[in-house]
C-alpha cells in the first residue's frame, strides 16, 4: 500500500487523483524497466504477501530517444499543463521560480512531487522542440532548454527560416523537460486539449549570453538552432506586456544567415520529426496521451503497452472460515482490511429448484474466493454497479457515484470529462477486501468500463454482444456466435466468447488502446452485419425492443465511454446466482453448455479444471483489420 493512498480518508477528489496517478506511475515504471513503490501492482503484492506477476512487455521498447528524455524529465519539478496560446503567462525561466506558474494553476492531488531544483542536461547540450499542436486554435509552441526546464512561446504561425518574416509570439509558462517528446492527444476538457506533434526538436546555443534566463527576463534573446527543419539564429524580442493575463508579446525571425530560406513555410513541412505522422494521423490514432493531473514525469500514458495486472491471492482458509463465524453483522479481517459487514444472512437469491437460497454472506464469500480471477478484468478502471441491497426478486438500480459512507482504502477514479450531470467519481476495484465489499454492498452486478481509467477515451476491449430476444433460443445464439468465430478466425482476430449467465452470448475482442471508441464500434457494426447478413431470419436491427419481433439484436453501441457490459465471473440477478463465464470456442459445441450454467456456487470448481480462456487475452494490444 502506497503511503499517499494510507493517508486517505475519504476526500474523493483527492483520492480520485491518487488513483489515477499511480496507474498513470505503474506504466511509467514499466516503461522505466522498473517499479516504484506505488505501484497498485505492488500494493496488491504487499496486501497478500505475493510478488506481483509482472506481464507484458518491458523496457526494450522504450526508445534510445524516449529514455534520454525521461532521464532529463527525472528532474523536473512541478508538471505540465500544455498551454495554448494567449492562455499562459508568462515565467523567468530562472531557477527556483521555474515551473512556478504550473504548480499554481494545478492541483495534482496526493501525488507527490520530486524534489529538488532543475539541472541542465548531463552532457551540457540544450535541447529544443517545436510541438505542433491544434488546440483551440492551432498553433507552433517553440521551447527552448534554459536551466532544465523548457522556456516556450506559443507561435501561431509558427517559426520559419524566412528571414524576412516576423512571427507574433506568445510568451507563455514555461514546460518541464518531461514534455519535450511528447506527442500524443491531450483529453478534451482539459487546458490545450487537441493533437500535439514534435514538429521538429534538436539542440540550441544561445549567442551573445551565457545566461539565457536573464537575456529572456531581459526581453532578447539570440539562439543558434540545430534542428532537423530548423537550423540558423533565430531572435527573440519581446516586444510589450505583460497585458492583463500576463502575457508578454514577443516576436520571433529568423537572422539573414546561411539558413535562411526565403518563402519557408512551416505548414508545408508538417509531419512529426519523431514519427512522420501529422496532427489528422495522431488524432487518429495517438500512441499517448498527456494527463495533466499528475507529475510530469508520469504524465504521459503510452497507449501501445497494455497496463501491468497484477495477480491476486485468493483469501485463506482461515479467513473464510473467520467469515462463517460471524453473525448477522460484524468485522471481517480481510488480507489486512477491515470489512464492516451487514445482514450476512439476508437471501439475495432464491436458490435453484432443489437448492438453498444464496445469502449476502454467500455472495461475499464468493467474492473473496473469485477475486484472483475476476479482478484483472476490473484493475485500473472504473466499474458501473447494479446494486439489488434487497435481493433480485426485487429490482435493482444503477449506481456508480462513490458514497461518502464508502471506507477511504477503497480507490476512487474521478472522471474529469464527465458531464455536468455525469457521475464523477467511480470505484475502482482493485483488491480482494474491494470486491468483498462490493458484494456487502448489494453489488450482484460488477460492470467494468472498457477504457482504463487513465485514458478513459480508448478502450482496450471491443464489445460483441448477442443479445437475445424473446423468440431467440439459445440454439439461434450459438449460431450466431459460431458465425462470429467464422468470421473472427477469417480475420486473424483473436476474442473469446462468454456465457453471459442470463440468456445472451458475448464475444470480447481486446483492442490496442490506441484505437477510439468510434474504430471498435464501427468494426464491431461492421462485422455484425456480416454475422446478421448470413441469417437475417434471427437477427433484427431496430433500436427499438419492441421492433424486433423477439428477434436477437447484435449490439455494437456498447463500445462508447462509460458502456458497458457485465464482468466475467460477476453473479447476475436471477435465481441461483447464476455467473457470466468465458469459455474456449470448442465449448459452443458442447452439448451441455448453457448460459447460465454456472453459479456462484459451481463456477470456482470449472475454474479449477477449465481456466479463464479469455485471461491471456486482457491488455493484449490487438489490431483490427481493416474490413
Ligand atoms: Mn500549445
Amino acid at each position: 500500500m502506497s503511503p499517499a493512498k494510507r493517508a486517505g480518508s475519504g476526500s474523493t477528489p483527492e483520492k480520485a487523483a491518487t488513483t489515477s496517478g499511480k496507474a498513470a506511475t505503474a506504466r511509467a515504471a514499466k516503461k522505466a524497466g522498473t517499479r516504484t513503490g506505488s505501484t497498485a501492482a505492488e500494493k496488491a503484492g504487499q496486501a497478500t504477501g505475493t510478488k506481483p506477476t509482472m506481464t507484458g512487455k518491458g523496457a526494450a521498447e522504450t526508445t534510445g530517444a524516449k529514455a534520454a528524455a525521461r532521464g532529463a524529465a527525472g528532474t523536473g519539478q512541478g508538471a505540465a499543463r500544455p498551454d495554448e496560446v494567449g492562455s499562459g503567462s508568462r515565467s523567468s525561466s530562472s531557477s527556483g521560480e521555474a515551473l512556478a506558474t504550473y504548480r499554481a494553476k494545478r492541483d495534482f492531488g496526493r501525488t507527490p512531487e520530486p524534489s529538488g531544483g532543475p539541472e541542465p542536461s548531463p552532457d551540457g547540450v540544450r535541447r529544443f522542440v517545436v510541438q505542433r499542436h491544434r488546440a483551440s486554435r492551432l498553433h507552433y509552441d517553440l521551447r527552448l532548454e534554459v536551466d532544465g526546464v523548457l522556456a516556450s512561446w506559443a507561435v501561431p504561425k509558427g517559426p520559419t527560416l524566412d528571414p524576412d518574416v516576423r512571427r507574433m509570439a506568445v510568451h507563455v509558462e514555461d514546460h518541464p523537460m518531461a514534455y519535450a517528446e511528447f506527442e500524443g492527444v491531450i483529453p478534451e476538457g482539459e487546458y490545450g486539449g487537441g493533437d500535439v506533434i514534435v514538429w521538429d526538436h534538436g539542440t540550441w546555443v544561445p549567442h551573445g549570453t551565457d545566461d539565457p534566463a536573464a537575456a529572456i527576463r531581459d526581453g532578447s534573446l539570440h539562439a543558434d538552432l540545430a534542428g532537423e527543419k530548423l537550423a540558423g539564429r533565430f531572435v527573440l524580442v519581446r516586444r510589450g506586456g505583460p497585458d492583463a493575463g500576463g502575457r508578454e508579446q514577443w516576436l520571433l525571425l529568423h537572422k539573414h544567415d546561411e539558413h535562411a530560406v526565403p518563402g519557408w513555410d512551416p505548414e508545408q513541412h508538417d509531419r512529426s520529426v519523431l514519427s512522420g505522422r501529422t496532427n489528422d494521423e495522431v488524432a487518429a490514432a495517438p500512441r499517448a496521451v498527456w494527463r495533466s493531473d499528475v507529475a510530469p514525469e508520469e504524465a504521459e500514458v503510452s497507449l501501445d503497452e497494455a497496463p501491468e495486472v497484477p495477480e491476486w491471492d485468493p483469501p485463506t482458509v482461515e479467513e473464510l472460515e473467520a467469515l462463517d463465524a460471524l453473525g448477522a453483522r460484524g468485522t471481517w479481517v480481510l488480507q489486512g482490511r477491515e470489512l464492516a459487514l451487514t445482514n450476512l444472512d439476508k437471501e439475495l437469491f432464491p436458490g435453484r429448484e432443489g437448492e438453498a437460497p444464496v445469502t449476502k454472506r454467500d455472495l461475499v464469500r464468493y467474492h473473496a474466493r473469485v477475486g484472483p480471477h475476476l479482478l484483472p478484468y476490473l484493475f485500473d478502471r472504473a466499474v458501473n454497479l447494479n446494486r439489488f441491497p434487497n435481493g433480485v426478486t426485487e429490482a435493482g438500480f444503477w449506481h456508480k457515484e462513490v458514497p461518502d459512507h464508502a471506507p477511504g482504502w477503497l480507490n476512487r477514479w474521478r472522471y474529469e470529462e464527465a458531464r455536468a450531470d455525469d457521475t464523477k467519481v467511480y470505484f475502482v476495484v482493485d483488491d480482494v477486501p474491494a470486491l468483498a465489499w462490493m458484494a456487502n454492498y448489494g453489488a450482484v452486478e460488477l460492470h467494468p468500463w472498457t477504457s482504463a481509467a487513465a485514458a478513459p477515451r480508448r478502450p482496450t476491449w471491443a464489445l460483441i454482444d448477442i443479445d437475445p430476444g424473446p423468440a431467440t433460443s439459445f440454439d439461434d445464439a450459438l449460431v450466431l456466435a459460431r458465425l462470429y468465430r467464422a468470421a473472427l478466425e477469417h480475420l486473424d482476430v483473436r476474442g473469446q466468447p462468454k456465457v453471459t449467465g442470463k440468456r445472451g452470448i458475448q464475444i470480447w475482442v481486446p483492442v490496442a488502446p490506441h484505437l477510439g471508441f468510434e474504430q471498435t464500434r464501427d468494426w464491431v457494426e461492421t462485422v455484425s452485419r456480416a454475422v446478421g447478413a448470413t441469417v437475417p431470419e434471427l437477427v433484427s436491427w431496430r433500436w427499438h425492443t419492441s421492433e424486433r419481433e423477439g428477434l436477437a439484436r447484435l449490439d455494437y453501441t456498447q463500445n462508447a465511454v462509460n458502456k458497458t457490459l457485465v464482468a466475467p465471473f460477476s453473479a447476475r440477478p436471477a435465481p441461483g446466482a447464476p455467473v457470466s463465464v468465458p469459455i474456449e470456442w470448442d465449448e459452443l459445441d458442447d452439448d451441455e453448455l448453457r448460459p447460465d450454467r454456472w453459479t456462484v456456487r459451481t463456477v470456482l470448481e470449472r475454474l479449477a479444471e477449465a481456466g479463464d480462456p479469455l485471461r491471456p487475452l486482457v491488455g493484449l494490444p490487438q489490431e483490427l483489420p481493416e474490413l
